[in-house]
Order: structure tokens, then C-alpha cells, then sequence
């Protein structure tokens, strides 16, 4: 009789947990569903002179990751930029995630420009600020990289792509974006960005295209 009462008493207690439990978690949506990491490529000569590509590391092998300083073969005024969106597997990182990048002067070693951000994919991504060197004019190289932090919204992250763009005049006379394509279809590489006439740009901006459902 005691037992049974005890197990009445059991049976009460977890079918109240069981009722009580849908409310002790907020409703979540889940961040980015891929693993990934970005390359960027400097080329001279109008885009026909390609420099080596940098990557970052995968978006799970740690928090921020960003490449080395990205340059054209003689570290010199490249006149093009393009961009990878490499995707290892479809997997839950469950992240939120935006861009950073930066240029610099003297091949890397000095003239540093500031950070510039894209919005957070939850706050639905965009275009960053254009990147200059320290003195706006003719940089030599390129920096990206990939900032995380926990997913927080309600809606999920479905699908990104990476936009790219360069200007010359220091961000005031804008080539075409150009667009990897979406991280769905197997991510890849961008067009070659350049500025009007192909040669010597001055700063780059990228993008954060998102879908979120
Ligand atoms: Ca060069
Ligand atoms: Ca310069
Ligand atoms: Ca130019
Ligand atoms: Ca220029």
C-alpha cells in the first residue's frame, strides 16, 4: 500500500514535469547549418596575374579565424580581389557569425586601415564599410575574418552567400558586387572584383547575404 502510494505520488511528479517541461525552454532557432571558411585572392595585371589564396580555418575548429594578409604576387598595388565561400559539410555550427576586414600598406607590414564589420547574420547581414589602407590610397594588402557567437533568435539561419565589391577614390567610385554562390549549392567562388578601369583600387567592402525562416 505504501509502495503503491509512493509510485501514485512518482507517477503525479513526472507527468507534472512532463507538462511543466515544453515551458522551460524558449522557443530557438538554430544558427548557421554548415561548416565552412573563406578564401581571398589578390590578382594584378586587370585580373590575369593570380597571387595565392588564404583561407581561414573552418568555422569549427574555434571561435574568431581569419587569414593571413592576402597580396598579389609582388605585394604591389594588385588591381582585383576574389573570393571563396568553401563549404566542408552540412553540419549544425549552430552559430551566429558576421565578416570583418581590413587593408594595409608597405605589403602587409604597416599603413594598417581599420576593421571594417558586416551586420550579424541575425541581425540579417549586409555590406560592411569599405576598407582602406592608413592613407586611402593604393593598398597592397587584405585581411578577412569570421567572428561567431552563440545563436540567439527565434528564426533560424536557412542559407548565405558572400558579396564582394572594390572602389577606387578612396570607396567613392564603386566597381560591381559580385556574389559566391549560396552556401545551399555547395558555396564557391565569386567573379573577379575591380574597380572602373581594372587598375589599382583603393579599399574592398564584402557582404553577408542571409535567408532566414
Ligand atoms: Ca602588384
Ligand atoms: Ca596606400
Ligand atoms: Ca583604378
Ligand atoms: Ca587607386
Amino acid at each position: 500500500m505504501k509502495m503503491k502510494t509512493l509510485v501514485t505520488t512518482l507517477a503525479i511528479v513526472v507527468s507534472s514535469y512532463a507538462v511543466a517541461e515544453p515551458e522551460m525552454y524558449a522557443p530557438s532557432g538554430t544558427g548557421v547549418n554548415y561548416d565552412f571558411r573563406i578564401g581571398l585572392q589578390a590578382f594584378d595585371d586587370r585580373g590575369r596575374d593570380a597571387g595565392r589564396v588564404e583561407y581561414t580555418q573552418y568555422l569549427s575548429s574555434g571561435s574568431s579565424t581569419e587569414t593571413n594578409w592576402v597580396v598579389d604576387r609582388d605585394a604591389y598595388d594588385p588591381d582585383a580581389l576574389k573570393l571563396h565561400l568553401s563549404i566542408l559539410r552540412n553540419t549544425p555550427v549552430n552559430k551566429d557569425f558576421r565578416l570583418a576586414i581590413r587593408a594595409a600598406d608597405n605589403g602587409g607590414r604597416g599603413g594598417y586601415g581599420y576593421w571594417q564589420y558586416t551586420p550579424w547574420a541575425s541581425e540579417g547581414g549586409g555590406w560592411s564599410g569599405f576598407a582602406l589602407d592608413s592613407d586611402g590610397y593604393d593598398p597592397d594588402a587584405f585581411k578577412i575574418r569570421i567572428e561567431t557567437r552563440n545563436w540567439q533568435e527565434y528564426v533560424s539561419l536557412r542559407d548565405f552567400r558572400i558579396g564582394l565589391k572594390v572602389a577606387d577614390d578612396r570607396g567613392r567610385e564603386q566597381g560591381s558586387a559580385t556574389f559566391t554562390p549560396w552556401a545551399s549549392h555547395g558555396g564557391g567562388w565569386t567573379s573577379l572584383a575591380t574597380d572602373n578601369d581594372s587598375y589599382d583600387f583603393d579599399g574592398f567592402a564584402v557582404s553577408l547575404e542571409v535567408r532566414k525562416y
